[in-house]
């Protein structure tokens, strides 16, 4: 598999969409593979956050391989942290470590665990998968960048589910107080948690109503719609002085048409026919590549 880079803004827009687009499917594939050889992971929350990954680093996070010490570089924080097998085969397919690597994913002594380490990959800026303190970090990260009077940007990705952690409300009360506008917090809106829904468990709506009440500026996308994403993404922050809310409406398990939107593929492993099917139809999306 080739190693995607980064396309900027001077890229046309369509070429850019058709780069994450291609980087998406990509991705997918990978995570297929690593979480069917590893016998576990986390395969519905990966299929919903990788057009949001793919989007992020193919062009709007300002962070490189080369960069990825770089003080000023933008941060990214995976808050949903059980779905570490996404963002390694993200940071994967954009150079920041070796493909062949992912198949080490849970093994004795590997580096890549079951949730994201700092100290171990890297690209990892935050270590997470206790829910609810990948936002804390990221509005310490935000407050951290405004007191350097630096451009930097951080962007941190929740799941629905984990926004029933008080923690995180704490941590807007935070953002919205120190004005934190290079702040964005992208919620992976699936509407599904670990064996239910969200309604049945702990009701979020009416989210929006909520985010913007704790003083952030709330925009809604199609979370698998590669340029509503690209263009809300790259166009943060929306009001000045505010963060930026992003309710990203997905499916758990998208695209593959058996894990879609159901509950089981939380964390169920695909196995024999199940991997060959799912395999197919990602093969099939973009049969030229
Ligand atoms: C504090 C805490 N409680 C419970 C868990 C176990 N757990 C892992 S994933 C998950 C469900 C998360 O649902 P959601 O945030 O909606 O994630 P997604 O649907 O994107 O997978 C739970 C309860 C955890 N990781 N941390
Ligand atoms: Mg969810």
């Amino acid at each position: 598999m080739p190693v995607l880079g980064r396309l900027d803004s001077h890229a046309r827009r369509e070429e850019v969409i058709a780069h994450i687009a291609e980087a998406a499917r990509q991705i997918r594939i990978q995570d297929l593979k690593l979480v069917h050889y590893a016998g576990a992971g986390h395969i519905g929350g990966d299929f919903s956050a990788i057009d949001i990954l793919a989007t992020l680093y193919g062009s709007v996070l300002n962070v490189t391989p080369e960069t990825a010490e770089d003080p000023e570089r933008d941060r990214f924080i995976l808050s949903k942290g059980h779905v570490a097998g996404a963002l390694y085969t993200t940071l994967a397919t954009f150079g920041f470590l070796p493909v062949e690597e992912l198949a080490t994913f849970l093994k004795p002594l590997s580096r890549l665990n079951g949730h994201p380490n700092r100290n171990k990959v890297r690209g990892i800026e935050a270590n997470t998968g206790p829910l609810g303190h990948g936002l804390p970090i990221a509005v310490g990260h935000a407050l951290s960048a405004k007191l350097d009077v630096s451009r930097r940007r951080t962007f941190v990705l929740t799941g629905d589910g984990e926004l029933q952690e008080g923690s995180n409300w704490e941590a807007m009360m935070a953002a919205s107080q120190y004005e934190l506008d290079r702040l964005t917090v992208i919620v992976d809106r699936n509407r599904l948690q670990q064996g239910a829904t969200t309604r049945e468990t702990n009701d979020l709506d009416p989210l929006d109503e909520k985010a913007a009440a704790f003083g952030f500026a709330v925009v809604e996308v199609n979370g698998h719609d590669h340029g509503e994403l690209l263009d809300v993404l790259s166009s943060v922050p929306f009001r000045p002085g505010k963060p930026t809310f992003v309710i990203a409406h997905t499916h758990k398990g998208h695209p593959i048409s058996f894990m879609s939107n159901n509950v089981a593929w939380h964390h169920k492993v695909p196995g024999g026919e199940q991997f060959e099917q799912a395999l197919s139809e990602l093969e099939s999306l973009n049969p030229n590549v």
